[in-house]
């Protein structure tokens, strides 16, 4: 299916056009027939060539309805721009070709229509001057009457024809905006819409905006034929589980969980906009119609902050009116949908500058660069890479994260620093806990530590962060039983596990000089094994003792029995921290003092 939009003058002749084309009337309500005027969106189709359908959204050409015209092309790709032969080019048609020119719509026909009233050559000329300079310029022209059938066969087949010539719809999840809702008898809550992108089929969920709630699809029609699914472009008609009629509207959207943030706050470029904007104005995009915070950054950049969150993605375009304004005072083009906070002096500034050296539609490398490290699925709801792309080249990939090669290396480097502050201040317990080395190494995630410990040639195990990495490997029940050992001399660094307690965990002397060998344990004596850190703290504590000091002195020192206490002073007698005196006292050496 293909989606035309209809634009121009009020009067000019757009509802007689799709009339005459599709032999539907487009204009709904009695009020419109009666008052020979459109209000509010028109829906009809028709075949122009082969089987696919052609439907329009109708718009209306009166300024008080503005809203509803900018709700019917905002989702809309094509256009048939409608010019009356005997009036011309007029203040509509003017306002029209801005907001489509700020959308970038860039798929069009000119028709000049009443042609039987007026010679349609010097509305096509105006016409095509006006067009010249906006998206569509050097559109194609044909001069019809709706009264007299004149030109329209030629209509029918420029039509065709755009419709063969326009892009297939990006690929992307399904984003439905809603232009009507109303009650089906037996059926429920029914909305409409056009799907410009993604797929619906009956049974998904899908998250509606901005309420931010789930709802089930219950049934499906694509112009009034019932269908399992339907993909982009389509007009569509979905029967919606669960949800009261009065909890959805024009400008709510219907989209693919996971697929969008729910947007409250983002940066755009401007397009066509006065040097200063009014601090409050209308957003416009989809069929939405929103209240807008604007503060302007520099010339052409902004922060908008809607009053209520768009499910919107990273280069997608929107206009800003001033609701009592006759004009669109702006076009935009969403750069950044997770903007920074502006706190310091100086910021907005610097952010405009950043903001201009950005292009409208980003590659995933530039992102990360810009953000230094973002998550994976950050970026794909911002709209800048598709769930199942591949994890892009130059940039580095860990727990869900996608990094900066710079930004890596700085961490590695950080961490290290941090693990090895840690180790010379603890010296008992060398492993420092992942989201303490994360804060101090400024790691935006602790679930990162382990990758960038790997990357640093650091272990991460129950002891936290560490730097002794011997290469030696041991089993799981092993590793795991010298963890637990480590653990508890953390808690009390001179306990040491006595021979059950080693045979219990299943240690054999092979595994404990394993574990010495690779630097988890230190061997005091047979049977005695602490933390490599041990000794060191020993001689801080016996150093706070009077000296000379006793056996037992230093024993309650280390809290420690003395199959403990005994060996570890002699160990510290062989590093010549501590030298004994005589059979009952020591005292440390000048060396340890
Ligand atoms: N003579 C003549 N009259 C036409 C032609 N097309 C439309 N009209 C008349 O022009 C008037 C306006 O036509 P509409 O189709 O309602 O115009 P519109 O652009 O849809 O108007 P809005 O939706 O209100 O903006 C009607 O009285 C139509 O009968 C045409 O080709 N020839
Ligand atoms: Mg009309």
């Amino acid at each position: 299916m293909f989606v035309i939009a209809t634009a121009g003058h009020v009067d000019h002749g757009k509802s007689t056009l799709v009339r005459a084309l599709t032999g539907m009337e487009p204009d709904r309500w009695a009020e419109e027939r009666r008052r020979g005027m459109t209000i509010d969106l028109g829906f009809a189709w028709t075949s122009l060539a082969d089987d696919e359908m052609t439907a329009f959204v109708d718009v209306p050409g009166h300024q008080r309805f503005v809203t509803n015209m900018l709700a019917g092309v905002g989702p809309v790709t094509a256009v048939m721009f409608v010019v009356a032969a005997d009036e011309g080019w007029r203040q509509q048609s003017a306002e029209h070709l801005a907001a489509l020119h700020a959308l970038d719509v860039r798929h069009g026909v000119l028709a000049v229509t009443r042609s039987d009233l007026a010679d349609p050559g010097p509305a096509i000329a105006q016409a095509r001057e006006r067009l010249d300079g906006t998206g569509l310029a050097g559109i194609p022209a044909v001069a019809v009457s709706a009264v007299t059938g004149q030109g329209l066969a030629a209509l029918r087949d420029t039509l065709r024809d755009l419709t063969r010539a326009l892009p297939a719809p990006a690929p992307g999840p399904a984003r439905l905006w809603v232009d009507r809702s109303f009650s089906v008898r037996g059926s429920g809550t029914v909305v409409t819409g056009t799907l410009a992108s993604g797929t619906v089929t009956v049974g998904d969920d899908l998250l509606l905006y901005p309420s931010g709630r789930t709802v089930q699809v219950r049934g499906l029609q694509s112009l009034k034929t019932d269908v399992d699914r339907a993909g982009a472009v389509s007009r569509l008609a979905v029967n919606l589980r669960g949800l009261k009629t009065d909890e959805v509207r024009r400008g709510h959207a219907l989209v693919q969980p996971g697929a969008f943030a729910p947007v409250t706050s983002m940066d755009v470029r401007l397009v066509r906009a006065a040097d200063r904007l009014p601090a409050q104005l209308t957003l416009h995009l989809g069929s939405a119609a929103v209240a807008v915070r604007v503060r302007m950054l520099g010339p052409s950049a902004a922060r908008l902050t809607p009053a209520t969150p768009l499910p919107l993605h990273v280069g997608e375009r929107g206009l800003l009116r001033d609701p009592g304004a006759r004009h669109v005072v702006a076009g935009f083009v969403v750069l950044d949908t997770m903007p920074p906070g502006l706190h310091a002096r100086g910021d907005a500034r610097r952010r405009a500058t950043a903001l201009a050296g950005m292009r409208d539609r980003p590659t995933v490398a530039e992102e990360v660069g810009r953000r230094g490290a973002v998550r994976r699925e950050a970026l794909v709801m911002a709209g800048v890479l598709a769930p199942g792309d591949a994890d892009p080249d130059g940039v580095v990939t860990a727990g869900g994260w996608l990094v900066d090669p710079v930004v890596w290396k700085q961490w590695t480097a950080a961490l290290h620093r941090v693990v090895d502050e840690w180790a010379a201040a603890n010296p008992l317990s060398p492993g420092i806990a992942p989201d303490a080395a994360a804060r101090r190494a400024g790691i935006t995630d602790a679930r990162l530590v382990g990758a960038l410990a790997a990357e640093a040639g650091l272990v991460l195990d129950v002891s936290g962060v560490h730097g002794r990495d011997t290469g030696i490997r041991f089993p799981a029940p092993i590793r795991r039983a010298l963890d637990e050992i480590c653990a508890g001399l953390r808690d009390a660094p001179f306990a040491a596990p006595g021979a059950e307690d080693l045979a219990r965990l299943g240690l054999s002397r092979r595994h404990l000089a394993a574990a010495v060998t690779a630097g988890v344990l230190i061997r005091i004596t047979d049977g005695v094994y602490l933390l490599p850190g041990a000794p060191a703290e020993a001689l801080r504590r016996v150093a706070a003792l009077p000296q000379p000091f006793t056996v037992s002195q230093a024993r309650a020192a280390w809290d420690t029995s003395r199959r403990v206490a005994v060996p570890l002073l002699e160990h510290l007698d062989r590093q010549g921290a501590t030298r004994r005196l005589d059979t009952a006292r020591r005292i440390l050496t000048k060396e340890s003092r």
